[in-house]
């Protein structure tokens, strides 16, 4: 990495993230104030026999008082967990500036690439010198992320081996609702074990679906939502001064449309799908696609050549014929992953796939375009899984619309045939192509806003995540999520504290196995911000009432620089 830093960058150096009042006083001057017991999000019974030790923590939350009892040096491990989101720095660094405001001797561990790093020991002190430079960064990079998960027996032992031999008081685990269920899973291993190590979850997931009452949003989706909706302005801009083209944009959030919702709310394009209500409608791809092709042809007849169209990444699992046929491809290609690897050449592998697939299924493929069928059956993760993210839906909806249009004008044109004869057939067959032409673009934004810069947001919500987990620690507790809320208020009235691990979990059925998991969520078509949505869509459709946010700004009027997701404050009725 340079050490050259831009303008920008340098300026963002001496940023001094805010924080909520509570966390300013320092922790000698904290207490912490308990609920009643919790249960869990759902199955309590269930979930209670999986956490004996950790059922029914109270929530806790923040409030002046006189300090922890004792207030000595910490050893703290951290660790990133799964995918980059806008902030992950500023937690460390948070935690950093809070273990060593608690005590000057504190050491923090920063283990690398992720929780593998956690169980095979692989760790940088993390120095003062050492995490300066990431301040208000965007990025990973100061120690790595990785996908591996802390669930096999081998791996609790062997986090139980570091920590003792690191003599760690607290780990502290930065990630998705998988990475928090991890967490706690370790914390209760760790009480079962008589092990001191306490264990605390940080809420991260650009794809805003790791909340619930206390959890008001995880770090990441305010900075990534604003940079795709930045470029999506640009490209709504673009549609409306080129008028030829229709944008197909998709846009990442693997299970949940979260992202895609507040894009739209944010830059108002003429369709937005939502795998949520697609999946409560029960819809079909064909209807999906003709819904799409009846905005496409309306807005044609209006002379609008052009359009923007807005797909969540998740879309194609939501469609219930398509997950069912993703559902029976995953348990094909994983019980017969040898035989299947070794058949040659690709009809073969077809043939063989459609032997083996419900008569639903085996027609839902062959209505998909070769490039689908090959990515669902190539593109497979280590377990054998259909890698739904890396199957270009953008692409799918626009040569799906394609065909349907193109059926739509030759069946008028065969019409005219019969009706008028082949010179009208012929006049109306030119109209046709010139009045609706479908000329498109495809776009998938992801990896573009993943690492950017914290927006102010983010920067300040992830630095008091950080202290957050740091007053949590030096108070003993284990197995809780920092909780830091009522985020849709300026910083000067939020309000932090920690809610427990296990309060967030139900039972899901995972590879034919019950198994307690944080519980995602998803996008709620009964919720505040889908309601907006809903209310203001059809409008959007044939009027261009694109909104153009601009670039996230740093410097300026509070309305402009700290402005959260209209997610946020529409949940929290604001
Ligand atoms: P997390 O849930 O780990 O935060 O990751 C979210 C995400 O960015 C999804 O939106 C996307 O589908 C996925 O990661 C991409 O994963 P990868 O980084 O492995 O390509």
């Amino acid at each position: 990495m340079s050490t050259e830093k831009s303008p920008l960058e340098k300026a963002r150096d001496a940023y001094k993230p805010k924080l909520p009042p509570v966390l300013s006083r320092g922790i000698g001057a904290l207490a912490i104030e308990e609920s009643g017991p919790t249960t869990a999000a759902a199955d309590a019974m269930e979930i209670e026999n999986h956490f004996p030790k950790c059922f029914g923590l109270p929530v806790i939350r923040f409030v002046p008082g006189k300090g922890p009892r004792d207030s000595k040096a910490l050893n703290v491990g951290v660790v990133l967990s799964g995918g980059q989101a806008p902030g992950g720095h500023n937690v460390i660094t948070g935690l950093f500036d809070g273990i060593k405001a608690i005590h000057k001797d504190s050491r923090l561990f920063g283990f690398r690439g992720g929780p593998k790093g956690l169980f095979t020991k692989k760790y940088t002190e993390l120095t003062a010198e050492f995490v300066e430079p990431y301040r208000n960064t965007g990025g990973f990079d100061m120690i790595g992320s990785g996908r591996d998960k802390i669930e096999k027996p081998e791996h609790l032992a062997d986090c139980r081996k570091v920590a003792d031999e690191m003599q760690l008081d607290a780990i502290v685990i930065i990630g998705g609702d998988d990475s928090n269920t991890n967490a706690a899973v370790l914390a209760e291993y760790f009480q079962k074990e008589g092990a001191s190590t306490r264990v605390i979850g940080v809420p991260k997931t650009i794809d805003g679906d790791l909340k619930s009452e206390q959890i008001e949003i995880s770090f990441g989706f305010d900075t990534t939502t604003k940079v795709y909706s930045e470029l999506i302005g640009n490209i709504c801009r673009d549609a409306a001064s080129a008028r030829k083209y229709w944008h197909f944009i998709k846009l990442m959030g693997r299970n949940a449309s979260h992202v895609t919702l507040e894009c739209a709310l944010q830059t108002q394009p003429n369709i937005t799908l939502i795998g949520e209500e697609v999946s409560e409608k029960e819809y079909t791809l064909a209807q999906v696609v003709e819904q799409v092709a009846n905005v496409v042809w309306r807005r044609a007849e209006a002379g609008l050549k052009f359009g923007i169209c807005l797909v969540p990444e998740g879309l194609i699992e939501f469609i219930p014929e398509i997950r069912l046929l993703i559902k029976e491809l995953n348990v094909i290609l994983h019980d017969n992953k040898e035989y299947f690897d070794g058949i040659r050449g690709y009809e073969n592998q077809i043939e063989f796939i459609n032997q083996k697939l419900s008569r639903e299924s085996s027609y839902v493929f062959s209505t998909l375009p070769h490039r689908i069928q090959q990515q669902l059956l190539l593109d497979r993760d280590s377990h054998g899984n259909v890698q739904v993210s890396k199957i270009e839906t953008e692409k799918l909806l626009i040569e799906q619309v394609d065909e349907f249009l193109a059926e739509r004008k030759a069946g008028m044109v065969q019409k005219a045939r019969k009706e008028q004869g082949d010179e009208a057939a012929e006049k109306l067959k030119d109209e046709l192509k010139k009045k609706f032409p479908f000329n498109t673009q495809s776009h998938f934004f992801g990896y573009e806003g993943r690492c950017s810069a914290p927006s102010n947001f983010d920067a300040d919500y992830t630095y008091s995540l950080g202290m957050t987990a740091s007053v949590l620690i030096a108070f003993g507790k284990t197995s809780y999520m920092c909780a830091v809320s009522n985020l849709a208020a300026p910083v000067s009235e939020w309000t932090a504290g920690g809610v427990p691990l296990v309060s967030l979990m139900n039972i899901e059925t995972r590879k034919g196995k019950r198994v307690p998991v944080i519980r995602k969520a998803l996008v709620e078509t009964n919720g505040a911000p889908f309601k907006a949505f809903a209310a203001k869509r059809d409008g959007w459709e044939m009027n261009d009432e694109f909104v153009f946010p601009g670039a996230i700004q740093y410097f300026g009027p509070a309305e402009v620089c700290d402005a959260p997701t209209k997610t946020l404050r529409l949940e929290r009725g604001r």
